[in-house]
Protein backbone atom coordinates (compact mmCIF):
# COMPACT_ATOMS: atom_id res chain seq x y z
CA UNK A 1 0.00 0.00 0.00
CA UNK A 2 2.42 2.56 1.43
CA UNK A 3 5.16 1.11 -1.41
CA UNK A 4 2.66 1.62 -4.61
CA UNK A 5 1.80 5.35 -3.14
CA UNK A 6 5.13 6.47 -4.34
CA UNK A 7 5.16 6.31 -8.09
CA UNK A 8 1.12 6.92 -8.22
CA UNK A 9 2.16 10.02 -6.40
CA UNK A 10 5.09 11.49 -8.66
CA UNK A 11 2.22 10.28 -11.45
CA UNK A 12 -0.08 12.74 -9.80
CA UNK A 13 2.25 15.16 -9.45
CA UNK A 14 3.27 15.15 -13.21
CA UNK A 15 -0.85 15.09 -14.30
CA UNK A 16 -0.83 17.96 -12.26
CA UNK A 17 1.83 19.91 -14.16
CA UNK A 18 0.11 18.52 -17.28
CA UNK A 19 -3.41 20.13 -16.40
CA UNK A 20 -1.89 23.19 -15.06
CA UNK A 21 0.16 23.41 -18.71
CA UNK A 22 -2.71 22.50 -20.86
CA UNK A 23 -5.16 24.91 -18.54
CA UNK A 24 -3.10 28.03 -19.94
CA UNK A 25 -4.56 27.15 -23.44
CA UNK A 26 -7.90 27.15 -22.49
CA UNK A 27 -10.32 29.34 -21.00
CA UNK A 28 -10.52 33.11 -21.14
CA UNK A 29 -7.56 35.73 -21.41
CA UNK A 30 -9.80 39.13 -21.32
CA UNK A 31 -6.08 40.45 -21.24
CA UNK A 32 -4.01 38.43 -23.81
CA UNK A 33 -1.96 40.87 -26.53
CA UNK A 34 -2.28 37.29 -28.40
CA UNK A 35 -5.88 37.92 -29.78
CA UNK A 36 -5.71 38.67 -33.65
CA UNK A 37 -8.24 41.32 -32.87
CA UNK A 38 -6.86 44.22 -35.23
CA UNK A 39 -4.00 45.07 -38.08
CA UNK A 40 -1.74 46.63 -35.08
CA UNK A 41 -2.30 43.27 -33.08
CA UNK A 42 -1.48 41.17 -35.66
CA UNK A 43 1.52 42.89 -36.98
CA UNK A 44 3.07 42.77 -33.50
CA UNK A 45 2.16 39.01 -33.01
CA UNK A 46 4.16 38.39 -36.44
CA UNK A 47 6.98 39.84 -34.95
CA UNK A 48 6.85 37.98 -31.79
CA UNK A 49 6.67 34.33 -33.32
CA UNK A 50 9.73 35.62 -35.78
CA UNK A 51 11.42 36.64 -32.38
CA UNK A 52 10.40 33.32 -30.39
CA UNK A 53 11.53 31.39 -33.37
CA UNK A 54 14.96 32.69 -33.62
CA UNK A 55 15.47 33.25 -30.21
CA UNK A 56 14.55 29.48 -29.87
CA UNK A 57 16.93 28.27 -32.51
CA UNK A 58 19.92 30.22 -31.07
CA UNK A 59 18.95 28.82 -27.67
CA UNK A 60 18.65 25.19 -28.07
CA UNK A 61 22.15 25.54 -30.99
CA UNK A 62 24.25 27.22 -27.91
CA UNK A 63 23.44 24.94 -25.32
CA UNK A 64 23.89 22.06 -27.37
CA UNK A 65 27.36 22.96 -27.79
CA UNK A 66 27.90 23.83 -24.03
CA UNK A 67 26.38 20.82 -22.97
CA UNK A 68 28.44 18.82 -25.20
CA UNK A 69 31.77 21.24 -24.27
CA UNK A 70 31.05 20.37 -20.93
CA UNK A 71 30.50 16.74 -20.51
CA UNK A 72 33.11 15.65 -23.82
CA UNK A 73 35.99 17.87 -21.91
CA UNK A 74 35.26 17.44 -18.46
CA UNK A 75 38.09 16.87 -15.88
CA UNK A 76 38.80 13.08 -15.40
CA UNK A 77 41.65 12.40 -12.93
CA UNK A 78 44.86 11.30 -13.72
CA UNK A 79 43.43 13.09 -17.26
CA UNK A 80 46.25 14.85 -19.91
CA UNK A 81 46.36 18.75 -20.25
CA UNK A 82 44.09 19.08 -23.28
CA UNK A 83 45.34 20.72 -26.32
CA UNK A 84 45.37 24.41 -26.42
CA UNK A 85 44.51 26.84 -28.81
CA UNK A 86 44.85 30.80 -29.36
CA UNK A 87 42.32 32.28 -32.00
CA UNK A 88 40.60 30.69 -34.39
CA UNK A 89 39.45 32.87 -37.62
CA UNK A 90 37.01 30.72 -39.23
CA UNK A 91 34.87 30.52 -36.02
CA UNK A 92 35.30 34.40 -35.23
CA UNK A 93 33.69 34.97 -38.72
CA UNK A 94 31.16 32.38 -38.37
CA UNK A 95 29.60 33.65 -34.94
CA UNK A 96 30.15 37.18 -36.67
CA UNK A 97 28.53 36.60 -39.52
CA UNK A 98 25.62 34.06 -38.66
CA UNK A 99 24.08 36.71 -35.60
CA UNK A 100 24.75 39.29 -38.10
CA UNK A 101 21.73 37.43 -40.53
CA UNK A 102 19.57 36.35 -37.77
CA UNK A 103 19.60 40.29 -36.79
CA UNK A 104 18.77 40.95 -40.33
CA UNK A 105 15.96 38.99 -40.68
CA UNK A 106 14.70 39.83 -37.29
CA UNK A 107 15.38 43.75 -38.17
CA UNK A 108 13.90 43.86 -41.55
CA UNK A 109 10.36 42.96 -40.22
CA UNK A 110 10.68 45.01 -37.24
CA UNK A 111 11.57 48.00 -38.84
CA UNK A 112 8.48 47.51 -41.56
CA UNK A 113 6.50 47.65 -38.46
CA UNK A 114 7.65 50.73 -36.75
CA UNK A 115 7.52 52.93 -40.06
CA UNK A 116 3.61 51.56 -40.52
CA UNK A 117 2.51 51.73 -37.00
CA UNK A 118 4.23 55.33 -36.47
CA UNK A 119 3.28 56.73 -40.22
CA UNK A 120 -0.04 58.82 -40.18
CA UNK A 121 -3.18 57.36 -39.83
CA UNK A 122 -5.46 57.33 -43.17
CA UNK A 123 -7.62 60.14 -43.43
CA UNK A 124 -10.84 57.62 -43.22
CA UNK A 125 -9.72 57.56 -39.63
CA UNK A 126 -12.36 57.89 -37.17
CA UNK A 127 -10.87 60.34 -34.52
CA UNK A 128 -11.06 59.44 -30.77
CA UNK A 129 -9.59 61.69 -28.53
CA UNK A 130 -8.05 60.02 -25.27
CA UNK A 131 -7.81 62.10 -22.21
CA UNK A 132 -6.15 60.68 -19.30
CA UNK A 133 -6.96 62.17 -15.63
CA UNK A 134 -6.09 60.85 -12.32
CA UNK A 135 -7.68 57.92 -12.73
CA UNK A 136 -10.06 57.96 -15.41
CA UNK A 137 -10.39 58.04 -19.29
CA UNK A 138 -12.28 60.41 -20.86
CA UNK A 139 -12.72 59.96 -25.06
CA UNK A 140 -13.96 62.67 -27.47
CA UNK A 141 -15.54 62.43 -30.71
CA UNK A 142 -15.25 65.58 -32.34
CA UNK A 143 -16.32 63.63 -35.53
CA UNK A 144 -19.92 63.18 -33.85
CA UNK A 145 -19.70 65.48 -31.41
CA UNK A 146 -19.80 62.88 -28.25
CA UNK A 147 -17.94 63.18 -24.67
CA UNK A 148 -17.95 60.12 -22.58
CA UNK A 149 -15.85 58.54 -20.24
CA UNK A 150 -13.96 54.84 -19.33
CA UNK A 151 -16.03 53.04 -21.97
CA UNK A 152 -14.65 53.29 -25.38
CA UNK A 153 -17.19 52.44 -28.65
CA UNK A 154 -15.05 52.17 -31.70
CA UNK A 155 -16.90 50.73 -35.53
CA UNK A 156 -15.05 47.39 -36.65
CA UNK A 157 -13.49 48.07 -39.68
CA UNK A 158 -12.64 51.39 -39.74
CA UNK A 159 -9.26 52.83 -38.40
CA UNK A 160 -9.01 54.66 -35.11
CA UNK A 161 -6.84 57.24 -34.60
CA UNK A 162 -6.71 58.24 -30.72
CA UNK A 163 -4.77 61.37 -29.85
CA UNK A 164 -3.44 61.13 -26.52
CA UNK A 165 -3.64 63.60 -24.17
CA UNK A 166 -3.38 64.09 -20.28
CA UNK A 167 -4.90 66.57 -17.85
CA UNK A 168 -2.20 65.92 -15.09
CA UNK A 169 0.62 63.23 -14.68
CA UNK A 170 1.61 60.99 -17.19
CA UNK A 171 -0.67 58.15 -18.43
CA UNK A 172 -0.76 55.22 -21.01
CA UNK A 173 -3.05 53.95 -23.20
CA UNK A 174 -3.06 50.32 -23.91
CA UNK A 175 -6.07 48.02 -24.79
CA UNK A 176 -4.17 44.55 -24.79
CA UNK A 177 -6.47 42.69 -26.97
CA UNK A 178 -5.82 45.37 -29.80
CA UNK A 179 -2.23 46.18 -29.48
CA UNK A 180 -0.39 48.93 -29.17
CA UNK A 181 0.63 50.92 -25.91
CA UNK A 182 1.57 54.38 -26.22
CA UNK A 183 1.98 56.74 -23.46
CA UNK A 184 0.00 59.87 -22.80
CA UNK A 185 2.38 62.91 -22.12
CA UNK A 186 2.11 66.29 -20.45
CA UNK A 187 1.87 69.49 -22.98
CA UNK A 188 2.34 66.96 -26.07
CA UNK A 189 0.00 64.95 -28.48
CA UNK A 190 0.92 61.52 -29.36
CA UNK A 191 -0.76 59.41 -31.46
CA UNK A 192 -1.92 55.51 -31.67
CA UNK A 193 -4.03 54.09 -34.22
CA UNK A 194 -4.84 50.65 -35.55
CA UNK A 195 -7.71 48.84 -37.25
CA UNK A 196 -10.06 46.55 -35.38
CA UNK A 197 -11.28 43.60 -37.67
CA UNK A 198 -13.99 43.92 -40.16
CA UNK A 199 -15.01 40.83 -39.40
CA UNK A 200 -16.23 41.73 -35.72
CA UNK A 201 -19.57 42.02 -34.58
CA UNK A 202 -19.60 42.65 -30.83
CA UNK A 203 -16.53 42.32 -28.54
CA UNK A 204 -15.60 44.02 -25.46
CA UNK A 205 -12.02 44.38 -24.20
CA UNK A 206 -10.45 45.43 -21.34
CA UNK A 207 -7.86 48.53 -20.97
CA UNK A 208 -5.59 49.79 -18.68
CA UNK A 209 -3.90 53.03 -17.73
CA UNK A 210 -0.05 51.26 -18.03
CA UNK A 211 1.84 54.28 -16.79
CA UNK A 212 2.18 54.63 -13.21
CA UNK A 213 0.32 57.49 -12.40
CA UNK A 214 -0.39 58.17 -8.32
CA UNK A 215 -2.57 56.32 -5.78
CA UNK A 216 -5.78 55.24 -7.86
CA UNK A 217 -2.98 53.67 -11.30
CA UNK A 218 -4.43 50.30 -11.16
CA UNK A 219 -7.49 51.24 -10.40
CA UNK A 220 -7.58 53.34 -13.96
CA UNK A 221 -9.30 50.80 -16.63
CA UNK A 222 -11.52 51.16 -19.16
CA UNK A 223 -13.46 49.13 -21.71
CA UNK A 224 -13.32 48.92 -25.66
CA UNK A 225 -16.36 47.62 -27.37
CA UNK A 226 -15.97 46.96 -31.13
CA UNK A 227 -19.12 46.78 -32.47
CA UNK A 228 -20.47 47.17 -36.71
CA UNK A 229 -20.52 50.21 -37.97
CA UNK A 230 -24.15 50.42 -38.02
CA UNK A 231 -24.69 49.70 -34.35
CA UNK A 232 -22.14 52.17 -33.60
CA UNK A 233 -23.69 55.10 -35.60
CA UNK A 234 -26.94 54.37 -33.76
CA UNK A 235 -24.66 54.56 -30.42
CA UNK A 236 -22.73 57.92 -31.13
CA UNK A 237 -26.31 59.41 -32.81
CA UNK A 238 -27.69 58.64 -29.24
CA UNK A 239 -24.99 59.65 -27.42
CA UNK A 240 -24.40 63.39 -28.68
CA UNK A 241 -27.99 64.11 -27.60
CA UNK A 242 -29.67 64.54 -24.51
CA UNK A 243 -30.68 61.46 -22.24
CA UNK A 244 -33.81 59.96 -22.44
CA UNK A 245 -34.54 61.61 -19.30
CA UNK A 246 -38.01 60.06 -17.66
CA UNK A 247 -37.47 56.76 -18.00
CA UNK A 248 -38.15 55.39 -14.77
CA UNK A 249 -35.00 54.35 -12.95
CA UNK A 250 -35.26 50.40 -13.91
CA UNK A 251 -33.84 48.86 -10.41
CA UNK A 252 -36.32 49.79 -7.94
CA UNK A 253 -39.28 48.19 -8.81
CA UNK A 254 -42.78 49.83 -9.01
CA UNK A 255 -44.42 46.68 -7.16
CA UNK A 256 -42.30 47.80 -3.90
CA UNK A 257 -45.14 50.09 -3.47
CA UNK A 258 -48.55 48.40 -4.25
CA UNK A 259 -50.14 50.10 -1.65
CA UNK A 260 -49.07 53.55 -2.08
CA UNK A 261 -48.32 54.03 -5.74
CA UNK A 262 -50.16 56.87 -6.40
CA UNK A 263 -49.29 59.22 -3.44
CA UNK A 264 -45.87 59.45 -4.13
CA UNK A 265 -44.45 62.31 -5.70
CA UNK A 266 -42.48 60.75 -8.49
CA UNK A 267 -45.34 58.04 -9.67
CA UNK A 268 -46.89 61.11 -11.53
CA UNK A 269 -43.84 62.46 -13.24
CA UNK A 270 -42.69 59.10 -14.17
CA UNK A 271 -45.86 58.39 -15.87
CA UNK A 272 -45.71 61.97 -18.11
CA UNK A 273 -42.36 60.85 -18.53
CA UNK A 274 -42.87 57.38 -19.62
CA UNK A 275 -44.98 58.56 -22.52
CA UNK A 276 -42.50 61.46 -23.56
CA UNK A 277 -39.68 58.86 -23.45
CA UNK A 278 -41.56 56.54 -25.69
CA UNK A 279 -40.95 58.87 -28.64
CA UNK A 280 -37.48 58.89 -28.22
CA UNK A 281 -35.76 56.67 -30.44
CA UNK A 282 -32.73 54.73 -27.68
CA UNK A 283 -29.33 54.47 -29.30
CA UNK A 284 -27.37 51.19 -29.58
CA UNK A 285 -25.52 49.68 -26.33
CA UNK A 286 -23.74 47.00 -26.13
CA UNK A 287 -26.17 44.00 -25.32
CA UNK A 288 -26.12 43.05 -21.48
CA UNK A 289 -26.21 39.12 -23.04
CA UNK A 290 -23.34 39.69 -25.06
CA UNK A 291 -20.91 41.26 -22.06
CA UNK A 292 -18.24 38.37 -21.30
CA UNK A 293 -18.18 38.09 -17.68
CA UNK A 294 -14.76 40.03 -17.24
CA UNK A 295 -16.67 43.28 -18.38
CA UNK A 296 -18.71 43.68 -14.71
CA UNK A 297 -16.27 44.21 -12.18
CA UNK A 298 -16.58 42.15 -9.13
CA UNK A 299 -14.48 45.01 -6.55
CA UNK A 300 -15.33 44.22 -2.78
CA UNK A 301 -17.42 47.20 -1.97
CA UNK A 302 -16.68 48.84 1.12
CA UNK A 303 -18.90 48.13 3.97
CA UNK A 304 -21.48 50.50 5.12
CA UNK A 305 -21.70 52.46 2.17
CA UNK A 306 -23.95 51.39 0.40
CA UNK A 307 -27.91 52.26 0.56
CA UNK A 308 -30.99 49.85 1.67
CA UNK A 309 -32.98 48.62 -1.15
CA UNK A 310 -35.84 50.05 0.67
CA UNK A 311 -34.09 53.57 0.83
CA UNK A 312 -33.11 53.08 -3.09
CA UNK A 313 -36.68 52.68 -3.94
CA UNK A 314 -38.05 55.31 -2.35
CA UNK A 315 -35.24 57.46 -4.56
CA UNK A 316 -37.09 59.85 -7.38
CA UNK A 317 -35.35 61.24 -10.44
CA UNK A 318 -37.27 64.47 -10.63
CA UNK A 319 -35.79 65.15 -6.87
CA UNK A 320 -32.84 63.88 -7.72
CA UNK A 321 -32.27 66.39 -10.49
CA UNK A 322 -33.24 68.86 -8.06
CA UNK A 323 -30.97 68.10 -5.49
CA UNK A 324 -28.22 67.47 -7.96
CA UNK A 325 -28.20 70.82 -9.78
CA UNK A 326 -27.98 72.73 -6.37
CA UNK A 327 -25.14 70.58 -5.11
CA UNK A 328 -21.40 70.41 -5.80
CA UNK A 329 -21.64 67.23 -8.77
CA UNK A 330 -22.30 70.73 -11.02
CA UNK A 331 -19.11 72.29 -10.34
CA UNK A 332 -17.63 68.71 -11.90
CA UNK A 333 -19.76 67.22 -14.17
CA UNK A 334 -21.28 68.02 -17.48
CA UNK A 335 -25.09 66.75 -18.04
CA UNK A 336 -26.08 67.47 -21.60
CA UNK A 337 -29.73 68.98 -21.20
CA UNK A 338 -28.70 70.29 -17.59
CA UNK A 339 -27.77 73.79 -18.31
CA UNK A 340 -27.01 74.05 -14.62
CA UNK A 341 -24.13 70.84 -15.06
CA UNK A 342 -21.11 72.04 -17.20
CA UNK A 343 -18.19 71.19 -15.05
CA UNK A 344 -15.37 69.36 -16.51
CA UNK A 345 -13.39 68.23 -13.95
CA UNK A 346 -15.36 64.92 -13.64
CA UNK A 347 -16.59 62.02 -16.14
CA UNK A 348 -19.61 63.25 -18.28
CA UNK A 349 -22.34 61.82 -16.52
CA UNK A 350 -24.92 63.01 -19.89
CA UNK A 351 -25.69 59.05 -20.29
CA UNK A 352 -23.97 57.81 -17.37
CA UNK A 353 -26.52 55.03 -17.46
CA UNK A 354 -25.83 53.82 -20.97
CA UNK A 355 -22.65 52.75 -19.42
CA UNK A 356 -21.75 49.15 -17.31
CA UNK A 357 -18.92 50.42 -15.18
CA UNK A 358 -18.26 53.08 -13.22
CA UNK A 359 -14.94 55.08 -11.59
CA UNK A 360 -12.96 53.53 -14.69
CA UNK A 361 -14.02 50.25 -14.95
CA UNK A 362 -13.63 49.68 -10.62
CA UNK A 363 -17.32 48.70 -9.98
CA UNK A 364 -20.38 48.00 -11.25
CA UNK A 365 -22.68 50.46 -12.55
CA UNK A 366 -26.50 49.95 -10.59
CA UNK A 367 -27.89 51.75 -7.49
CA UNK A 368 -26.12 50.02 -4.97
CA UNK A 369 -22.88 50.79 -6.24
CA UNK A 370 -23.64 54.58 -7.37
CA UNK A 371 -25.36 55.54 -3.77
CA UNK A 372 -21.87 53.84 -2.37
CA UNK A 373 -20.15 55.85 -4.60
CA UNK A 374 -22.13 59.34 -3.78
CA UNK A 375 -21.47 58.95 -0.13
CA UNK A 376 -17.90 58.20 0.03
CA UNK A 377 -15.60 57.54 -3.38
CA UNK A 378 -12.51 58.04 -1.75
CA UNK A 379 -13.49 55.45 0.32
CA UNK A 380 -13.96 53.03 -2.29
CA UNK A 381 -11.30 54.36 -4.57
CA UNK A 382 -8.09 55.49 -2.78
CA UNK A 383 -6.88 59.13 -3.47
CA UNK A 384 -10.30 59.88 -5.98
CA UNK A 385 -10.53 63.50 -6.92
CA UNK A 386 -14.81 62.77 -6.49
CA UNK A 387 -15.20 64.00 -2.95
CA UNK A 388 -16.74 62.45 0.20
CA UNK A 389 -20.26 63.85 -0.47
CA UNK A 390 -22.11 61.62 2.20
CA UNK A 391 -23.52 63.70 5.44
CA UNK A 392 -21.53 62.17 8.35
CA UNK A 393 -19.02 60.75 6.35
CA UNK A 394 -15.26 60.46 6.97
CA UNK A 395 -13.40 61.68 4.45
CA UNK A 396 -9.87 59.68 4.08
CA UNK A 397 -8.35 62.68 2.13
CA UNK A 398 -9.51 65.58 4.00
CA UNK A 399 -9.08 63.56 6.98
CA UNK A 400 -12.49 64.99 8.10
CA UNK A 401 -16.06 64.10 9.30
CA UNK A 402 -18.87 65.72 5.86
CA UNK A 403 -20.92 67.64 7.91
CA UNK A 404 -22.12 71.03 6.11
CA UNK A 405 -22.98 70.26 2.86
CA UNK A 406 -23.19 66.17 2.80
CA UNK A 407 -26.06 64.70 1.44
CA UNK A 408 -28.70 62.60 3.17
CA UNK A 409 -29.26 59.03 2.47
CA UNK A 410 -33.41 59.72 1.37
CA UNK A 411 -31.10 62.64 -0.67
CA UNK A 412 -28.73 60.24 -2.51
CA UNK A 413 -31.83 57.91 -3.25
CA UNK A 414 -32.94 60.65 -5.49
CA UNK A 415 -29.73 61.42 -6.87
CA UNK A 416 -29.46 58.14 -7.96
CA UNK A 417 -32.74 57.41 -9.45
CA UNK A 418 -31.58 60.34 -11.38
CA UNK A 419 -28.41 59.01 -12.85
CA UNK A 420 -30.26 55.83 -13.17
CA UNK A 421 -32.23 58.06 -15.58
CA UNK A 422 -30.17 59.31 -17.53
CA UNK A 423 -29.55 56.46 -20.58
C1 LIG B 1 -14.61 68.13 -7.05
C2 LIG B 1 -15.21 67.57 -8.22
C3 LIG B 1 -16.38 66.62 -8.10
C4 LIG B 1 -17.58 66.82 -7.45
C5 LIG B 1 -17.99 67.99 -6.61
C6 LIG B 1 -18.38 65.67 -7.76
N1 LIG B 1 -17.71 64.81 -8.54
FE1 LIG B 1 -18.38 63.06 -9.26
N2 LIG B 1 -16.55 62.65 -10.03
C7 LIG B 1 -15.48 63.50 -9.98
C8 LIG B 1 -14.34 62.83 -10.52
C9 LIG B 1 -12.94 63.41 -10.65
C10 LIG B 1 -14.75 61.54 -10.88
C11 LIG B 1 -13.91 60.42 -11.45
C12 LIG B 1 -13.33 59.69 -10.29
C13 LIG B 1 -12.57 58.46 -10.65
O1 LIG B 1 -13.08 57.60 -11.36
O2 LIG B 1 -11.45 58.33 -10.15
C14 LIG B 1 -16.17 61.47 -10.56
C15 LIG B 1 -16.97 60.37 -10.83
C16 LIG B 1 -18.33 60.37 -10.66
C17 LIG B 1 -19.21 59.32 -11.11
C18 LIG B 1 -18.79 58.07 -11.87
C19 LIG B 1 -18.83 58.36 -13.34
C20 LIG B 1 -18.20 57.32 -14.20
O3 LIG B 1 -18.64 57.18 -15.35
O4 LIG B 1 -17.26 56.67 -13.77
C21 LIG B 1 -20.48 59.68 -10.77
C22 LIG B 1 -21.73 58.90 -11.06
C23 LIG B 1 -20.39 60.93 -10.09
N3 LIG B 1 -19.08 61.32 -10.05
C24 LIG B 1 -21.48 61.62 -9.58
C25 LIG B 1 -21.37 62.77 -8.81
C26 LIG B 1 -22.47 63.37 -8.12
C27 LIG B 1 -23.88 62.88 -8.16
C28 LIG B 1 -21.96 64.44 -7.47
C29 LIG B 1 -22.70 65.40 -6.54
C30 LIG B 1 -23.48 64.82 -5.51
C31 LIG B 1 -20.55 64.53 -7.77
N4 LIG B 1 -20.23 63.49 -8.59
C32 LIG B 1 -19.69 65.50 -7.32
C33 LIG B 1 -15.46 64.77 -9.51
C34 LIG B 1 -16.47 65.35 -8.77
CU1 LIG C 1 -2.90 56.57 -15.40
Amino acid sequence: MTRSNRPSARTGALLAILAVALAACGGQYPNSTFLHWSDFATDIDFLWDRLLVWGTIVFVIVEAILVYTIIRFRARPGAPEPKQTHGNTTLEIMWTVIPAIILVFIAIPTIRTIFKTQAKAPASSIEVEVIGHQWWWEFRYPQYGVVTANELYLPAGRTANFALKTKDVLHSFWVPNFGGKRDLISNRTNYLWFTPNDTIKAVAANGQCAEYCGDSHANMKFRTYVVTPADFESWAAHQKGQAVFGVAPPEPPAAAAPGKAPAKKGAASGEVALSESAAVVTGFVFPADKLPAYVIPRTPLPGGLALDDATLAKGNADSGKAIYSRSTCIGCHAINGNPMSMGIIGPNLTHVASRYTIAAGLYPNDARHLSAWIKNARAMKPGSLMPTLGMEMWDPMMKMKVTTGGLTDPQIADVVAYLRALK
